[in-house]
Parts: structure tokens; sequence; C-alpha cells
């Protein structure tokens, strides 16, 4: 796992060229390659505010992204850095730069909200950084938080009759850091000396006044507030002040920096390090370097065809492609595990079925460890009909096997009984009776042959069937019996054959009776199991909402105690829908009966003697709910 994310320097991972945004085929490479969960930190800001340099020191290295010095022909756009976690054991540190915002000069301005956009939509941590003061002016630069309502979709598809899709956005947005460089006032409030945080929180307080200047600037402020509910600031002093080393930065020893910007960026790293969460889509969904690529392609995909980037449409196509090699992964456990327990021919049908069983039971939990938003459980179903058609073959393989094992003992237990009947041996006097025992001593040495499987009365029969016609000319030929003896043997023979035929089918429907009663245990346990998954993701669900609320509450509140009235009333609508939805969560009945309907038909339609079976089913089914 070590060697997974070994990266010598960044790579561009999304190039902003010529009003073009494209994905570096091989940074995807490299993510693809990582199937370690991310932890993903993001800079953006205006270039030249040493961004990169800041980067570099989370990478524990002075050379990495390249500097303003530089910089000049590097390619616009974001730049990725995948190092090991340095805290994290088996998680990748993933650091995105972004290069050429707001530089009016290089152009394709026109992408650099795109740019911000993907920053947000990509990070887990995102570092918003300037230089000086946070004032009107540096959040007038944070403009581009104000336009991630038109740039970003939470749900597919928003209804008419739903809320603002942004209202979600705090479900899935990273957490925020202001990295203030350049820092020169004093952390004080009225005389107080107060916190970095503080400072960012009094920053980020609406001002009042009509004013267009102030309404400007609340307006980004207001997005802050609402859509990042995590908010750390950082402040940084000039890292020296001295013009000819800060301009050749990248150069200068640790020991040669402002002892107090060596003390800021260690406690912004280490915060970073510690704090810093693994990236993840909502509900849970952990996000992995190869998931993290296949967010950047459909992101990117959705901004070139002229669309807004969907999380939600994201999930399912990165849900599509990792269901399916759920399947395959389920379904290959199950074969290795059959292959490895089953020891053909087993004894009974019910033994290949109990195995079976296990081996269902152990496919089904690698399914849903690694499936996720299966919608329709159309993906469960290709499982449940794949393993279907394996268990099949293993019926047909252990058949067979047996049949062969049964042929080969008989052939063998009855070879001098052949011999015999070939010497002509009972064709005496009382050859009929010799017969029978000679018979009967291969049927008894057949019996004590084990594990015959599921075959051994069928091959029985028709040997014994072969053997009619022979014993009825031996009868017939011999001379000690008389003619209604002989009609009696007749009798008893044909007597005999009849009782092993109805034994015969007799083992037959109890073996169908079995087989339905598999496909129920199937049954239940795709839905049990169905159940369990859903049971968790409904956990997901409301801990998601209940954020989500309190955070809303927060701000509402916040707002009311700065006297923002309007803003605070606001919040109204969408705090009543949540607290409803909650509600909704809570009471599952209609969530999931409605789920496991869907998922009862379609397990049924691949599992027909789930139904036929003991008729457990769907009663099964409304017990569960
Ligand atoms: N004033 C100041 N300059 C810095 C700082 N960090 C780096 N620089 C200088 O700014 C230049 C640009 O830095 P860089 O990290 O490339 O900025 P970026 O364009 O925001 O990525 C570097 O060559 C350094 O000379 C800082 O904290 N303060
Ligand atoms: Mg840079």
């Amino acid at each position: 796992m070590a060697s997974e994310s070994v990266m010598e320097g960044p790579i561009c991972l999304v190039e902003n060229e010529k009003e073009q945004l494209t994905v570096n085929s091989k940074a995807l490479r490299i993510l693809g390659k990582i199937s370690q969960p991310v932890v993903v930190v993001a800079i953006v800001g205006l270039y030249r505010t040493g961004k990169s340099y800041l980067m570099n020191r989370l990478a524990g290295q002075n050379h990495g992204f390249a500097l303003g010095s530089t910089v000049q022909s590097k390619t616009k756009g974001i730049w990725m850095w995948c190092v090991p976690h340095p805290t994290k054991p088996n998680h990748t540190l993933v650091l995105l730069d972004t290069e050429g915002l707001g530089d009016v000069e290089k152009g394709d301005s026109k992408n650099d909200s795109w740019i911000f956009a993907l920053a947000v939509l990509l990070s887990s941590t995102f570092v918003y950084n300037s230089l000086g003061t946070i004032n009107h002016q540096a959040l007038e630069q944070l403009h581009y938080v104000t336009e991630l309502t038109q740039l970003i979709r939470a749900k597919a598809g928003s209804r008419a009759d739903e809320l603002e899709d942004s209202s979600e956005f705090v479900s899935f947005f990273p957490d925020f850091i202001w990295a203030v460089r350049d820092f020169t006032l004093e952390l004080k409030l009225d005389e107080r000396p107060i916190t970095e945080d503080e400072y960012l929180e009094n920053a980020l307080k609406l001002i009042r006044g009509n004013n267009p200047q102030i309404q400007k600037s609340n307006f980004p402020r207001e997005c802050i507030r609402y859509f990042f509910p995590v908010r750390k600031c950082f402040v940084f002093d000039r890292p020296t002040n001295d013009k000819n080393l800060l301009f050749n930065i990248e150069n200068v020893p640790e020991s040669q920096l402002e002892r107090s910007f060596r003390v800021q960026s260690k406690n912004f790293c280490s915060y970073i390090f510690n704090n810093g969460k693994t990236k993840t889509l909502r509900r849970g969904i952990i996000v992995t370097g190869n998931r993290l690529g296949a967010l950047v392609e459909s992101y990117v995909k959705a901004i070139n065809s002229g669309a807004v980037p969907c999380l939600e449409n994201a999930v399912t196509t990165l849900a599509q492609r990792e269901n399916a090699a759920a399947v395959q992964k389920a379904a290959a456990h199950y074969s290795e595990q059959m292959a490895q327990r089953l020891q053909l021919p087993t004894d009974t049908l019910q033994e290949l079925l109990d195995v079976h069983a296990a081996c269902e039971k152990e496919a089904i939990a690698v399914f849903m460890e690694s499936s996720f938003k299966d919608e329709n459980q159309e993906f469960q179903e290709q499982l449940v009909s794949t393993v279907e058609r394996k268990k099949e073959d293993f019926l047909l393989q252990n058949e067979a096997a047996s049949t062969k094992y049964c042929q080969d003992e008989l052939e063998h237990l009855s070879a001098s009984l052949m011999e015999d009947i070939s010497e002509g041996v009972f064709s005496a006097p009382g050859g009929h009776q010799l017969y029978l025992e000679a018979r009967r001593r291969v049927e008894e040495g057949y019996k004590r042959v084990p594990r015959k499987g599921v075959k051994a009365n069928e091959v029985l029969q028709s040997f014994l069937q072969s053997q009619a016609t022979i014993e009825n000319s031996i009868l017939q030929s011999d001379k000690a019996l008389t003619d209604g003896e002989k009609e009696i043997e007749a009798e008893r023979a044909k007597r005999e054959a009849a009782e092993k035929e109805q034994e015969l089918l007799r083992q037959k429907n109890k073996e169908q009776q079995e087989k339905m009663e598999a496909q129920e245990r199937s049954f239940q346990e795709n839905v049990a199991q169905l159940k369990k998954k859903m049971d968790e993701e409904r956990e997901n669900i409301l801990r998601e909402q209940e954020i989500m609320l309190e955070h809303k509450l927060k701000v509402q509140r916040e707002f009311l105690m700065d006297g923002f009235k309007k803003q605070s009333e606001a919040l109204n609508r969408e705090i009543e829908q949540l607290t409803q939805e909650i509600k909704n969560t809570k009471s599952n009945k209609s969530f999931f009966s409605k789920i496991l309907d869907t998922a009862g038909t379609v397990f049924m339609a691949v599992l027909p003697g789930a139904g036929k079976g003991i008729g457990l089913g769907m009663k099964f089914l409304s017990s569960q709910i």
C-alpha cells in the first residue's frame, strides 16, 4: 500500500488553456492506482500570494509546486501532488494547487470560476489564501463563492416544489480555511486580544447599511457562513523581510525564515494533518484516489458539455462503475469458496445447498461492502442471478460426478455377476434363486459404498432395469420352479421394480422441495442484507440531515443576534422542510417498504422457488418493516 502514493512532484490535473478545461490522463492514471482514502487539500486565491509555497510546506518540501518566479511557463489550472498522509496511516494526502486565478494578463478568466468550483467540489479542506487583511477588498475578491449556486448542483433535476438546491451544499462542502498572508495587524478587537478564528468570524459578520459597496461585500460573507459550516483562520507573518531572500524563497533554508512564520506555518500544517477530514461524498461514501479521478472526469465533462457539475450525477456514474465491479468480485468470491469447500460428489443435495447458502451469504456481504446507490437493486439482482446460475452449474457438476462414481463402483461390484451370467452359470435348475442371491450381494455391496451422492439410486435403478430381462429369462428357464411359482416370482420382481421407481420419484420430489427452499433462503438472505444496508443508509441520511439542520439553526440564530431579521426569517422555510424530512426519515416505513417491495419483486423473478416454496417470501418481507 505504501508504494501507491509515491509521486516525485506535482502534475497538472486540470488544464485551463484557451478557454477549455481538459483533464490530464496521466494524472488520472496516477489517481486510478490509489485505492486508499484521500484527504484532499485545495488552495485558491489570487496569483502571487504565496499559495504554492504554502502547499509545498504541506508536502514537507521546499521544491514542488512551481513558485512565482518560475511559474510563467506553467500550465494554468489545477495541479496535483499525492503524498503519503503524514499522520493518517493508509491514507493519501492529495494537494491541489490552483494556477492563474485572477491573472487578467494570462487571460482565460472565464474559467476561473470553474476552477474555484472544482476546487470546492474536489477538496475536503478548502484553503482560501489572501494577502494583508480580511477587508472589503479581500471579500470582494472572493466573489467566486457567490457564484457557486450557479456553478454546482447537489441533486439531479431538482423539482420546482423543492427548495433551492444549494440548501444542501453544507452536506458535502469542504471545511474552509482562510489563510491570511503578510498579516500586519494586531489580533485585537476593542483592545481585547482575539484568536485568529474570532478574527475571521468577526470579519464575516454582516455589515449594516444599504451602501452598494457594503452589500457587495456582505454577499460573500453570507455565502461563506451559509455554505461552509466548519471554518478556521490562520494568519502568517511575512516569511522573511529580506526582499532578496523572499524572491528566492524556495532556496532559503528553514533557519533563515522568520521564527513567527515558521511557527505559524507549522501550526497550519499540523492543523491540516490532524483535522483535515477524509474526503467523503454524501451519506458517508468515502473517496479513494481512484474515485477522485472519476469525480474530476465527470465534473469536467459536465462543464465542457455546458452543464453544471452535479454531485448526485457524479455519484451515480461512480456507482454504476463500482457496482458492476462489486458484482464481479462477489460472484468470484462465491465460485472460489464453493470450489474450495465442496467435495464432489456431495453425499446429499442438501449438503451442497448448505455450502451454497454459506458461500452466497458471504458473496452478498462482499457485494454490500463495495456497492452503493444501487438503484432498484439493479446490480444486486445481477448478483442473485449470477450466483443462481453458478449454483445450477455446481448442481450439474455434482450430478455428473455422482453418476460417474456410482457407475464405476457398480461396474466393479457387478463384474463377477456379469461374468456368471455370460458363462451361463444361472442356466441350471435353481439358477434363479442363485441369481437373486448374487444380485442382492451386488446391491448390498453397493449400499455400503460411502458418499455415492445424489445419483446413487438412479444409477442403481437403471442397473436393475437392465437386469430385468436377464432375470426373467433365467426365471423362465429355471426347471426347479413350477409355472405358478414362476408367476409369483415374476410378480414380485415387477412389484419391487415399481416400488423402487416410486422411491426414486419420492427422492426427486424431496430434492425439488429442497431446491425451492434453497431459493427461499437465498431470497431471505438477500433481503436481510439489503435491509441491514438500508438501515445503515438511513442512519447516514439522518446524521447528514441533523448536521444540516443544526447548521441552519446556528446561522439563523447568529443572524438574529446580529439584528438581521430578514436574513434570519429567510431560513424558516428551509428549516421547516428539513425538520419534516427528518421526521420522514425517522419513520422509515414508507421509505423502506417501497424499496423492499421493488427488491422483493426483482429477486423473486430470479428465484421463482422463493415464492412457490414454503411461501414465506412476501410474508417475510412485510414482517421486516
Ligand atoms: N510577501 C510574501 N511573498 C511570498 C510569500 N510566500 C511566497 N512569496 C513570494 O511570492 C512569490 C510567489 O509565490 P507563490 O507561492 O508562487 O505564489 P502563488 O502564485 O500564489 O502560488 C514567491 O516567489 C515568493 O517570492 C509570503 O508569504 N509573503
Ligand atoms: Mg502558484
